[in-house]
Order: C-alpha cells, then structure tokens, then sequence
C-alpha cells in the first residue's frame, strides 16, 4: 500500500488548546506524524509519495467557500490584532445569537467558525492543513488509478470539521473531502467507515441529507464523551438520507471484543450498501494507553480490524485522523494497514 505524505504538517506545532477550563499543550503534536511515517518505512509498507498540489475547488464541495477562504486568514489577521500564541476564539454563536452575521474582530470570526476552543492556529497552521487536504486528494487519485488502496497520513486530522466550522483539532475534513471526490469522479456511492474514538460529528453533518455517502461511525458514548453534542445512535440521517447515517456509540471501558461486534455490524451494512469505494476515517485513539481516551483496544487488536475491513473487498482508502498515545501510534496505524494489506 502507498503512502502519501507532506512535511508541511510540522509548521502546524506548539499549539495550544482550551481544554476543561485550561489552556494546554496540544495533544495533536507533530511527532505523531513523524512516528507513523517511520513505521511505515521499518514496516515496508510501501512507496511513501508527496502530495500534488490541488486548489481549493474539491474542499469547497463540502464545506462553505466563505469558510474554506476564512482560514488562511486567520493567522494574519491574528498577528495584525497584536496578538501572539495560538489563534483561539472564546466566544460562539449559541442558541439565543445571531449566528447569520459574521463578525469582523478576528477573536469573533473564530467563534462563528468553530464549535470549540480545539482547533488552534499557528503560524504554519494553514500550510499545514492545505497540505493535509492535498495529502487526502493525492492518495484518493492513487484509489482512482486502480490501487486497491492507499494511506493518505494526514496531519491535521478532519473528521469534527463540518459544512463551515472546525473544531477537535480539524479544519478541513479530509475524507469528506475524498469521499466527495471520488463521487465527482463518477461514483455513485461512498462509504465512510469511522473508526476514530471520536464521533466524526462534521462528516455526519456533511453528509446527513444525502443517501450517496454512507457513514458509519464507532465511538465513545457522547453522553460522556467529546463532542458529546452529536452522535447518539437514534441519528439516522434526514430526508433523502434517512437510514444512511449510522452510529455505535459504545461506553467507557470498552474493550475489543464488544468494539469488533460493532464493526461486524457497520461491515454487514457497509457491504449491504454496496458502494464503489471504502473511506476510512483512521484513528487509533481507542487504543487504552490513550491519553485522552476511555476504550481499551490493544496493539494486537488492530491487525484485525483491517483484515475485517479487507474482506469487505472494496477499493479503500485510509485517512489518518486521531490518536494520541504518541509512542505506540505507529504500531497501531501501522498495524491496521498491514492487517488489511496483508
Ligand atoms: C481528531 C480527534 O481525535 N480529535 C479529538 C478532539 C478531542 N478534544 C477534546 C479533548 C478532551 C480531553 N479530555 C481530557 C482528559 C485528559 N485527562
Ligand atoms: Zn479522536
């Protein structure tokens, strides 16, 4: 299986973020993608290639123009208001605000376009995500091309960013971005196949009225769990997209055996739907050593969850997402890949 990936990822460092009423260090660190990268060179998992440039076209296909040329102002425009450190906002647009006027104050703008105080920005911050998003397209091109596969090693991550907001440590959702590629390209369906700790709460909004992407989503219980405002397992999808959004929300404590039952499930749907390409929003964070998480998946568990998502038999395409047990994220992305590759 191909690689793709970008240095530029690392501009996108140092990072701050808002976190149960502290600022932080971000766990969303560069060295994840470093230590993916290494991994799959000792592991021979195949060529690693850079990405090739693409405009900004294929991500205003799912998320709002405004928005897409909104964040490659924001570091300028932050700097230019005397301020230093991460661009983060305080403030946003809850029930009872307008939310239809976009401010003009920079701290503002950030509210109107986020859900949280998770998606800092730097200095490299945008370099680093047009290259991510460039990262997903080059390796969606390889699927297109006839590989039964590809990883697409983006950093940052995509999966909490929606139609026009960022949050969770995503700006550009990467595999809606894919997804919406490969049906511009003349696919008539796409699944998603969430396996991030997370709900991918944007790539659910995405796609939440359309019944040409399916999306399947294994999470921890957003009663308890971030971005505890979405994905509970009665969101189905709406309209034209009812019965196409599917979500398994587990509790704390999860563990492999009752997590794999529910990737059986997702699996059965998935291969029921029938559709031309398989995105995978790849995130190792139920791994149990994570730092910010509470499923206990092991290393010896991830192998298997990719030989399970291979036999579905599809052509696929892997998107990194999250992640944070830094020290053994190579092993377990890795590990996911070559059990499906080999
Ligand atoms: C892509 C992705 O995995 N985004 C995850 C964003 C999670 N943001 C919320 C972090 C909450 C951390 N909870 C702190 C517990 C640490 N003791
Ligand atoms: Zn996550």
């Amino acid at each position: 299986m191909k690689t793709v990936y970008s240095p530029l990822h690392a501009g996108h460092g140092g990072t701050m973020e808002l976190v149960a009423g502290a600022l932080v260090p971000g766990f969303e660190m560069p060295s994840r993608a470093e230590i993916i990268r290494a991994r799959v060179e000792t592991e021979k998992l195949g060529e690693i290639l850079p990405p090739q440039p693409h405009d900004l076209t294929a991500a205003k296909r799912v998320h709002a123009p405004n928005y897409i040329d909104f964040l490659p102002t924001v570091y300028p425009a932050w700097e230019a208001s005397g301020r230093a450190g991460s661009a983060l906002p305080f403030t946003w647009p809850t029930r009872g605000l307008r939310g239809d006027v976009v401010p003009e104050a920079i701290e503002a703008r950030l509210g109107h376009y986020s859900f949280d105080g998770g998606a800092p920005f730097v200095k490299g911050t945008w370099e680093a995500v047009k290259s991510s998003y460039e990262v997903a397209l080059t390796a969606s091109g390889l699927v297109k091309a006839g590989e039964r596969s590809a990883f697409a090693l983006c950093r940052p991550p995509g999966h909490h960013a929606g139609d026009a907001f960022m949050g969770g440590y995503c700006y550009i959702n990467n595999a809606a971005v894919a997804a919406q590629w490969f049906l511009d390209q003349g696919a008539a369906r796409v699944s998603i196949l969430d396996v991030d700790y997370h709900h991918g709460n944007g790539t659910q909004q995405i796609f939440y009225c359309r019944s040409d992407v399916q999306v399947l989503n294994l999470h921890g219980d957003p009663k308890n769990e971030y971005p505890f405002f979405l994905g509970h397992a009665d969101e189905k999808g709406e309209g034209e997209g009812d019965g196409f959004n599917i979500n398994y929300p587990m509790p704390f404590g999860t563990t492999f055996d009752v997590w794999s039952e529910a990737l059986e499930d997702a699996c059965r749907k998935l291969a029921a739907y029938a559709p031309d390409v398989v995105v995978v929003s790849l995130g190792v964070d139920t791994f149990e050593k994570d730092p910010i998480s509470q499923f206990k998946l092991k290393s010896s568990d991830y192998p298997a969850i990719g030989r399970r998502i291979a036999k579905l038999g599809l052509p696929t395409l892997f998107v990194m997402e999250g992640g944070y047990a830094v020290d053994e994220i190579g092993i377990n992305a890795v590990g996911l890949l070559t059990g499906f590759a080999n």
